[in-house]
């Protein structure tokens, strides 16, 4: 196997990609968006607030969104399609709970299967008329906005898109909204609501917010995604004599679990020109390593939730035991990822067995090729595709197009590097 060198840039990160959009059609005035992220999963949004009325350019330098403020969306003549977007749902239901006027939002057969009853109690708590179309809990819905009252709610799970549906439906209300969660989940919404105009405060796990008469457009530069640079992080770390420049990575502390796992398990990473705008960035130098097994559980599963698979990975190639424990919420993503890394990790013969909130794995097995199906889970078709690389003959990846949802030039990248 020849080692991975040379650089990349990181396309911009889901999440901030989602709410760039998403608070600059609520804002007055232009919004400007550069390092979009051009997946499927954030021009779902984009095709959603179109419908909904907002003029919004896309050209390849940049986004441009002319905001119609917080009262300016239209209905829609026809149902939303968040594609396989778990964001788009929960966070556009926060601000749909408030328009006067219906809407129903559905997206794919992964979409379909994820619980929604996690946004609907919340909302319905604050007034929202939001039901589930089947009485399944899940996708379709119906929302008809209301008056909103402002609640604290105390949600079971650290979920950003829970804490955002409700701080984004708080914008409406009227009084003070409040969500507490068990653990600090990724605070993108926070921060770049503050940067709109927006009165939010956080307090430990507790994050506020005052309801709003406007908001502001503004430039928005979209740091890349620490979530796609796990891949090459794994890469390079597991691939024998690899040195890469991972550039313009997000290093906020509520993303940024991979970074310390890695470190933990003895990876040589070094942190290169930090800086912040808005959010924290930094390029990561990472060379190949002798990784070994550790415990990861509690307050830094938030801070790492979408890399497990690609940790299940490293676990995998590393020696010794690594358990991950608290992460139950693994199996309401956009397949069962304790399920589905369990099955594939096996018949590419690793150690692993899976429990109610995580796995337990017993690295240093060969891994050799195998058919791994995606179940319309990118993290899945990203994570096996690194795991192809370090095993014995062909791995073939059923729905690798599936990268195209969070990181479209994937291969290209791997591929340019492993040149
Ligand atoms: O948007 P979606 O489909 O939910 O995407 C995922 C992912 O792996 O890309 C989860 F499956 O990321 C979520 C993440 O797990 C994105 C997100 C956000 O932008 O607010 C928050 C996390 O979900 P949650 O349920 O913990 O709030």
């Amino acid at each position: 196997m020849t080692g991975l060198h040379g650089e990349i840039t990181i396309p911009g990160d889901k999440s901030i990609s989602h709410r760039a959009v998403m608070f600059g059609a609520l804002a007055d005035g232009l919004t400007q968006i550069t390092h979009f992220l051009q997946g499927a999963d954030c021009l779902s949004t984009i095709d959603c607030f179109r419908r909904l009325g907002i003029e919004i350019e896309n050209t390849p330098e940049k986004i441009l969104i002319h905001g119609k403020g917080l009262h300016g969306l239209q209905a829609s003549a026809s149902a939303l399609d968040v594609g396989n977007s778990g964001t788009t749902t929960r966070l556009i239901s926060g601000i749909l709970a408030a328009q006067p006027f219906e809407t129903v939002l559905d997206g794919d057969d992964s979409i379909r299967k994820r619980p929604m009853r996690r946004i609907m109690e919340p909302l319905s708590m604050m007034g929202a008329d939001l039901i589930s179309i089947k009485e399944n809990d899940c996708a379709p819905l119906r929302i008809r906005g209301n008056a909103l009252h402002g609640i604290h709610y105390h949600s079971k799970v650290a979920s950003a898109q829970v804490k955002s549906a409700v701080l984004l439906a708080g914008l409406y209300a009227d009084g003070e909204t409040k969500v507490t969660e068990p653990a600090v989940s990724r605070n993108h919404s926070e921060i770049m609501l503050r940067y709109f105009g927006a009165d939010v405060h956080t307090t430990g796990t507790t994050a506020a917010i005052k309801p709003q008469p406007h908001l502001t457009g503004q430039s928005v530069t979209v740091p890349g995604d620490i979530s796609s640079a796990a891949y090459f992080i794994a890469a390079g770390l597991l691939i024998p004599n690899s040195e890469i420049l991972i550039r313009n990575v997000g290093i906020n502390p509520t993303r940024d679990g991979i970074l310390k796992t890695a470190l933990a398990m003895g990876g040589d990473i070094t942190l290169l020109n930090e800086r912040r705008e808005g959010e924290p960035t930094a390029d990561l130098l990472v060379k190949s390593s002798s990784l070994h097994g550790i415990t990861i559980e509690g307050d830094i599963i938030p801070t790492l939730i979408d890399e497990i698979p690609i940790i299940n990975i490293m676990a995998a190639a590393a020696e010794g035991k690594t358990v991950i424990k608290d992460a139950a919420e693994l199996k309401v993503k956009e397949s069962d990822r304790i399920k589905v890394m369990v099955q594939y990790l096996t018949t590419m013969g690793a150690e692993i067995t899976g429990t109610d909130d995580g796995m337990i794995i017993e690295g240093g097995r060969p891994l050799h090729g195998a058919v791994i199906d995606s179940h319309l889970d990118h993290r899945i078709a990203m994570s096996f595709s690194i795991a192809a690389l370090l095993a014995e003959g062909e791995t073939k990846i059923k729905g690798s197009e599936l990268v195209n949802i969070s990181y479209p030039s994937f291969y290209d990248d791997l591929n340019r590097l492993r040149r």
